[in-house]
């Protein structure tokens, strides 16, 4: 008869994910020159920036699709003009799309379909 319990089987199973959990924490942000970063989750339907105030000058939008439909991102400026499209993220999946923002509000919204009439749309500004 075996005198182990199957629990340290599962507890030995688990650990090299534990590693590789570790391993995969963002690491500290090497920014060469100024750049925000500004996470942005989409779901259905909502699309939820981090921050909604950004210094002007280059900005990451880090991407994520936490739904279970294809998104993505777009950044228009007031008058309506397109200053970035990001690539469609399918669920689950994230991308990252840089822009550089001069001063104003800018409108970010999901394109695919009609998911921003559907809520998929916030602002951003853009300040000194
Ligand atoms: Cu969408």
């Amino acid at each position: 008869m075996r005198s182990w319990s199957p629990a340290v089987a599962v507890l030995a199973a688990a650990l090299p994910f534990a590693a590789q959990a570790a391993a995969a924490a963002p690491a500290p942000g090497g920014q060469l020159q100024r750049s925000t970063a500004v996470g942005v989750s989409a779901r259905e339907f909502r699309l939820t920036p981090y921050r909604t105030r950004v210094p002007a000058g280059e900005v990451r939008f880090n991407l994520t699709n936490f739904g279970e439909d294809a998104h993505d991102l777009v950044v228009r400026s007031a008058s309506g003009r397109v200053v970035g499209r990001s690539a469609e993220v399918r669920a689950g999946s994230r991308t990252v799309l840089r822009v550089r923002l001069r001063r104003g509000s800018f409108r970010l919204s999901c394109d695919v379909a009609d998911h921003a009439r559907r809520g998929m749309r916030a602002t951003l500004k853009a300040v000194r």
